[in-house]
């Protein structure tokens, strides 16, 4: 954070996001080849606890990108809204909603598309490593 930046630190560590570079990744592991295999009763068609995860990430985003403007993005009350139904983090000061959204924001059109929203889910899930790790020693 910049000396200039006065305001409350983001609760989420948010000035820390990291630039995400999307992997390519093995074709198997492409949901539609996961459907594929299930029907052909490859493997149970149940999803795993990660599998589930990836799901609710999925579905959490368009859950509330779809409540007003862009239905594929959000809005900045979207995001917020999101954030406290959610993550369980109550109200968010307007300036730490108002940071967060200029840390995630990274083409600056005042929404958050799923690639933002994707690098917020890894930041708060490697945070959520280092409180493991830390729990853990
Ligand atoms: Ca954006």
């Amino acid at each position: 954070m910049s000396p200039t930046q006065e305001s409350e630190p983001s609760p989420l560590g948010a000035a820390a996001l990291p630039a995400l570079a999307v992997p390519s990744l093995p074709w198997v592991l492409l949901p539609p080849v996961r459907i594929h295999q299930g029907l052909l009763g490859l493997h149970p068609v149940m999803e795993t606890p990660l599998e589930k995860a990836l799901t609710t990430m999925v579905t959490t985003f368009h859950k509330y990108s779809g409540r007003e403007g862009s239905k594929l993005t959000l809005s900045r009350r979207e995001l917020k809204e999101l954030i406290k139904k959610e993550l369980c983090l109550g109200e968010m000061k307007e300036s730490s909603v108002d940071d967060l959204m200029k840390s995630l924001d990274k083409n600056s059109d005042q929404e958050i598309d799923f690639k933002e929203y994707s690098v917020f889910l890894t930041t708060l899930c490697m945070a959520y490593n280092d409180f493991f790790l830390e729990d853990n020693q």
